[in-house]
């Protein structure tokens, strides 16, 4: 029996009674439903080879490798490691890999002409404490901007680009740091739900096109404070065996990034763009 759930207020739902590895069109269907209503989508309890977890996620879209390739798995490039490798040849931990995603909220793939669709996780090892994952939504963001605010940010773009102001890069290959910048636009609508979202991503943003640098740097200050709203979070506590799906055009995450570094915080991880959905 196929169970839907809210999980927090307005983002997170939790499907149960299901194997993903079975679920034929029919079965899939309100999943993808709940995702798109919830933004993210809990699955517990499965099972998963990398190929079983590769054909489940090709049903949200298309999986595309990410660009860091030194934590690609090395038979598999579509799927990321995350947190293995965490401590260097001297024994000290590389944080890149330890705080990966935690170093502040935001939205996979901003700095790509194509953002990701979505991000899905499987995890295989958890941690006895912390490691949790954070998410808010992109439409409370918008419906919560004061209407100056929504008028000022109508139409205008934003330039984004891979480690942003900070120039983060350290989990490319030299080669591959030179990235291009790009625009989107900072209110965005959700090509499926049709709903407005405020689009922005601290940690990649360079400016805000059209006004002067130090507009654009208020307002990258303004919608730092007011990207989260407070009632709109959901907070995911790993289990060995959970799926995770985000959308990323419509809301924003971070890791914890606070575990105990000796234990293991081990997951696969699934970069999905849109296109054609495969339903095998
Ligand atoms: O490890 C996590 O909890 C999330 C990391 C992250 O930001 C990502 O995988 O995109
Ligand atoms: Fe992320």
């Amino acid at each position: 029996m196929v169970e839907v759930r809210r999980l927090g207020p307005q983002i997170g739902v939790e499907v149960r009674g299901v194997d993903v590895t079975t679920l034929d069109d029919a079965g899939f269907a309100p999943l993808y439903r709940a995702w798109l209503d919830g933004n993210v989508l809990v699955v517990p309890d499965q099972e998963l080879t990398i190929d079983e977890f590769l054909r489940y996620s090709r049903r949200f879209g298309i999986v595309v490798p990410h660009p860091s390739k030194s934590t690609r798995h090395p038979d598999y490039p579509e799927i990321t490691f995350l947190g293995v490798n965490k401590f260097k040849a001297d024994g000290s931990l590389d944080m890149a890999i330890y705080r990966r995603g935690a170093e502040g909220w935001h939205t996979d793939g901003a700095y790509d002409e194509e953002p990701f669709k979505a991000t899905q996780l499987y995890a295989l090892a958890v941690p006895s404490t912390g490691g949790d994952t954070h998410f808010a939504s992109m439409y409370a963001a918008y419906d919560a901007l004061p209407p100056r605010l929504k008028e000022r940010l109508d139409g205008r773009l934003g330039v984004f680009t891979y480690g942003g102001r900070r120039k983060a890069t350290q989990l490319l290959n030299e080669e591959d740091r030179n990235w291009t910048p790009v625009r989107h636009p900072i209110t965005r609508t959700h090509p499926e739900t049709k709903r407005k979202g405020l689009y922005f991503d601290p940690g990649k943003i360079l400016r805000i096109e059209g006004v002067d640098e130090s507009e654009s740097d208020a307002l990258i200050d303004e919608l730092t404070e007011r990207m989260i709203h407070p009632d709109a979070q959901y907070r995911h506590k790993w289990r060995k065996g959970d799926i995770v799906i985000w959308d990323n055009r419509c809301s924003y995450h971070k890791a914890a990034g606070d575990y105990p570094p000796e234990e293991d915080r081990i997951h696969w991880r699934v970069s999905i763009k849109e296109g054609e959905r495969n339903i095998p």
